[in-house]
């Protein structure tokens, strides 16, 4: 379907947020959506039309371009009011819909697990429910999807009430993968491996490292497209000392990522609370890599994440001329420039990775019997083992590791 898209911002007042750049963002968006677009249209206001957000002379501008290329949607990269969605279409004749609907309708597209698209159908009928104004408004679900209509699927159709109880069905069903996830958390707690968490901009290359860091080219899917990643992948890296950590590769953050989502996903974000480091992977290629940073800190906050250490990986130093970095980057941030695609920088990442998660581990001695075959696994993988001298009978270990995990080994030595 051919999509027009439209964003506005006020003449005076603030600098225009990133009109032209988000724009850009948004045609990508459509894209990713399997949508057309056709025309893209910055609209500057001296104030906001509370009845269709741009002003009468506008939409009969946007009418004529609707006819002249057949499009068959409006997208505005502002959020719209249930009104000026209405009003809006009234005045096309074709479906309107905006930024915050695209994103939720892309998330819905590609959630690939169970999960994953529950949370994707929670985002959309709190969407829907925030914008049924007054009583007995209802959600045409088939319009719900930007590309959906005259598709031929059966029309559902949902008033307030009936959406509550689905939300509430939705919640009750998430919540219970999610007691699932605990258990599995604590059997994969039992023997503890550092979790790192890849945190980043939508198409930073965050896939792209977990599979180098992994020596697998091909094992996660990694695409130039935007949100490629929706459902959460764990993957073992053997640390350059020998021992083991789980990184996390997982759904990639934008600017104004819709609120509904962020609270659909919370539970799978908030797996990101749990870690023992972040990285924050940036695209260096990109001019928006400073507002990009800024966005991925500000979900960060919003997911209540802090105090964790965070590694600021700069990706993609391949497609750069000179590190651009320092022109806006702060020294505290202590860029670390690698590319995902080339492996160049790679190996001091996960040297900085381990500086980073020995920080808080102590060094430690240990005999053990040299037939406690699966304690010397775990010590192994579990700890950062930097001498092993095998006597008659047993084995001595001297190695890094966090306290409890040492207090651990040590109750199951006693054992
Ligand atoms: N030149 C260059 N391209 C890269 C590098 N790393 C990743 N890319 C490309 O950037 C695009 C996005 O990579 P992904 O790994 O899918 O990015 P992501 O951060 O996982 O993106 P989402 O899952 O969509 O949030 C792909 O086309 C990659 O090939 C790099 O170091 N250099
Ligand atoms: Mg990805």
């Amino acid at each position: 379907m051919k999509v027009i898209l439209v964003a506005a911002s006020l003449k005076r007042g603030r600098r225009a947020s990133g009109g032209g750049t988000s724009l850009e963002e948004l045609w990508r968006l459509s894209e990713t959506a399997g949508l057309e677009p056709v025309r893209k249209l910055h609209v500057r206001l001296q104030a906001w039309n509370p009845a269709t957000l741009v002003g009468s002379g506008k939409v009969e501008e946007l009418k004529a371009l609707i006819r002249e290329t057949g499009a068959g949607a409006v997208i505005f990269d502002e959020e719209l009011t249930p009104g000026q969605g209405r009003n809006l279409e009234r005045a096309f004749g074709v479906n309107v819909a905006d930024r915050p609907r695209l994103i939720i309708d892309i998330f819905a597209m590609r959630a690939r697990t169970r999960e994953g698209k529950l949370q994707a159908r929670l985002a959309g009928f709190n969407y829907a429910l925030s914008r049924l104004g007054g009583k007995g408004g209802s959600m045409d679900q088939q319009r719900g999807m930007i590309g959906g209509r005259g598709s031929g699927e059966k029309k559902l159709e949902y008033d307030k009430r009936e959406l509550r109880v689905k939300i509430s069905e939705l919640e009750r069903e998430i919540e219970s993968i999610r007691d699932e996830r605990h258990t599995q958390r604590a059997q994969r707690d039992a023997v503890p491996m550092p979790q790192v968490s890849i945190v980043g901009y939508t198409n930073a290359g965050k896939s792209t490292l977990l599979n180098t860091l992994t020596g697998s080219r091909h094992g996660i899917y990694a695409d130039d497209k935007l949100f490629a990643t929706l459902d959460p992948t764990t993957k073992r890296v053997r640390l350059p000392a020998g021992g083991w950590a789980l990184f996390t590769d997982t759904v990639g953050f934008i600017q104004k990522l819709p609120h509904d989502l962020i609270a659909a996903f919370r539970a799978t974000l908030e797996e990101i609370r749990y870690s023992d480091l972040i990285l924050h992977v940036h695209d260096l290629s990109s001019p928006e890599a400073r507002p990009q940073h800024e966005a991925v800190m500000a979900t960060l906050k919003e997911l209540g994440i802090k105090d964790i250490p965070v590694i600021n990986v700069f990706n993609k130093a391949d497609a750069v001329r000179a590190p651009s970095f320092s022109a806006w980057a702060p020294a505290r941030l202590r860029p670390l420039p690698v590319s995902a695609l080339t492996g160049e920088g790679v190996d001091e990442l996960l040297k900085a990775c381990e500086r980073a998660l020995s920080k808080r581990w102590g060094e430690y001695e240990m005999i053990v019997p040299a037939g406690s075959r699966g304690l010397i696994a775990e010590i192994y993988s579990s700890c950062l083992v930097s001498a092993a001298e095998y006597g008659p009978g047993d084995v001595t270990f001297r190695f890094k590791a966090t306290p409890e995990n040492y207090a651990r080994l040590l109750k199951k030595a006693g054992a």
